[in-house]
């Protein structure tokens, strides 16, 4: 299993370039790769087992950030409605060579701001995405899923897909505003 030792930090070269395609059939190294992420996330959101395991918790932990520079990214984003009708995860999947096929104008950002396993220090700011996204990706199967994502799950697919290209989340902090979003922005609690 990951432990925070093997998450890459901000300064690595690997969490600044575009990471590779995956290739299908997986291999049995990227077979383990996706298990591993997904397992990371699952552990890091059992209040116990992380603190047991002084993780940080996370809704997403990209190949970059264990040092592989493949397009895979493990994505576990928790239901946070307490009103909703089920416990069940609003996204949970692997995503493999994901692809943005659509986005709204509209923008969307965590009220919050945002913060990365990568990156140690607090950076306060609005991180400005896409409200909506239509993501197409293929899962460890092969299978290709297209799918509309909206709101939370969203911004954590948009971080995640960054990680892929070389981004991190404080590139997109206005500089000098760093509290100030783009007219019409969605504000997510
Ligand atoms: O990629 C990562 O570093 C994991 C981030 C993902 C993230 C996505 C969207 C907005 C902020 C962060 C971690 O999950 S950061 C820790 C965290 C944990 C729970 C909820 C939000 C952020
Ligand atoms: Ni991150």
């Amino acid at each position: 299993m990951y432990l925070m030792k093997d998450i890459t930090r901000d300064g690595n070269p690997v969490l600044r370039k575009r990471a590779a395609k995956v290739q299908f059939p997986l291999s049995d190294k990227d077979k383990q790769l996706a298990h591993d992420m997904m397992e990371y996330l699952e552990i890091s959101q059992d209040e116990k087992l992380c603190k047991k395991y002084g993780l940080r918790a996370g809704v997403g932990l990209a190949a970059p950030q264990v040092d592989v520079s493949e397009q895979m990214a493990a994505v576990l984003v928790p239901q946070i409605d307490p009103d909703a009708d089920t416990d069940k995860p609003m996204f949970k999947d692997v995503i493999i060579n994901p692809v943005i096929v659509s986005e709204s104008v509209q923008y969307g950002a965590l009220t919050e701001g945002e913060g990365c396993l990568s990156v140690d220090e607090d950076v306060p700011g609005y991180v400005p995405r896409h409200d909506r996204i239509t993501l197409r990706y293929q899962n460890v199967d092969g299978e290709t899923i297209k799918i509309r994502l909206k709101g939370y799950p969203a911004i954590v697919c948009q971080h995640e897909i960054d990680h892929l290209h070389g981004v991190l989340f404080y590139d997109h902090i206005n500089k000098e505003h760093p509290f100030e979003a783009p007219h019409g922005t969605v504000m997510i609690d």
